[in-house]
């Protein structure tokens, strides 16, 4: 059985029918702090801050892979820094100790292009370089990747890691990101009304399209063990971009849409991220090959929300 921690959360929600088709429902358990609006397949309530419930769930089912998909994201870990620090780490722990001691045979935990830092080249960061993170986030994915390999080294446990860019994606509103605006912006869009981007109009992120994402940590997963070469997370880019750039791909289809630049605080933690991503050991090592690119993302997101956004209308 498999155990994704954090289904409700923007990974998690599109991560888990993929995972119910390829293994099947009865074999896929869901679990967060609450309850999905539509629940499909098995739901357990679970605080992953508590091993107890951890341990409890990994029995029951008999679990034998761990998808830990629960965070709290870089804007929102600077509200309240101990808090943030202590729910990253105490998950990732409990997940890294509970695989240990039951038997787990794969654990998948997350980091991101967060865990870079100012002194880390901004322009096809490499896989190996200094990791000075510049938000709470950051550095609780820089000690979980750091744990990782501990876990790896020490026990032989199969963790294995991605630096996701930041996700776009149709199937959850944004939360707690600094790459949010690039899902915020199209939900305005196919509603005809205006943006306001929280982001320098020639802020330089690399991002990846949700099915990039999910398809890039299937391929991980699915890889041979001896094809893994990295323990801590794996650089993984898909495209990069500015939010002017994706405001005039999205005018190509809303040619009256309008955005308005507000910077926030949220630009000095884009400002310590790099600009683009060198993902060459990830592709030499288990052939990862991004498919969708800003044109072809924007497409798929234009058409996804406005099936969504027709729906809504008739009963708004
Ligand atoms: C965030 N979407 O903005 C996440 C991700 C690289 C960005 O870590 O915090």
């Amino acid at each position: 059985t498999l155990l994704v921690i954090g289904a409700n959360g923007q990974i998690g929600t599109a991560l888990l029918p993929r995972l119910q088709a390829q293994f099947g429902m009865q074999h896929v358990v869901a679990a967060d702090l609450r309850k999905p609006q539509t629940e499909t397949g098995i739901f357990e309530l679970l605080d992953a801050t508590k091993p107890d419930a951890l341990v409890d769930i990994v029995r029951r089912y008999r679990v034998t892979q761990i998808y830990h998909l629960a965070a709290i994201l870089s804007a929102k870990g600077e509200s309240d820094p101990i808090w943030a620090w202590n729910l990253n780490m105490q998950t990732s722990l409990n997940v890294l100790e509970v695989a240990r001691l039951h038997g787990i045979r794969k654990v998948f935990v997350p980091s991101s292009i967060a865990a870079f830092g100012e002194h880390a080249p901004k322009d096809g960061t490499p896989q190996s370089t200094l990791l000075d993170p510049a938000t709470v986030y950051g550095i609780s994915k820089v000690a979980t990747e750091n744990w990782l390999l501990y876990y790896h080294k020490r026990y032989g446990l199969d963790v294995r890691s991605l630096r996701y860019p930041g996700v776009i994606s149709y199937q959850s509103m944004p939360g707690g990101g600094t790459t949010d605006y690039a899902v915020a912006i199209f939900h305005e869009a196919v509603r005809e009304q205006p943006y306001t981007c929280f982001l320098a109009p020639d802020t330089l992120l690399p991002m990846i399209y949700m099915d990039d994402a999910l398809r890039a940590t299937l391929e991980l997963m699915d890889a041979p063990e001896d094809r893994i070469s990295v323990r801590t997370s794996y650089n993984l880019a898909g495209m990069s971009f500015t939010p002017a750039e994706l405001t005039a791909a999205i005018q190509r289809h809303f040619p009256a849409f309008t955005v308005r630049y507000e910077p926030d605080f949220r630009q000095v933690i884009a400002d310590s991220w790099p600009r683009s991503i060198d993902d060459s050991v990830a592709r030499h090592d288990w052939g990862w090959q991004p498919a969708f690119d800003l044109t072809s993302m924007t497409q798929e997101m234009i058409t996804r929300l406005t099936a969504f956004h027709n729906t809504l209308i008739p009963t708004l």
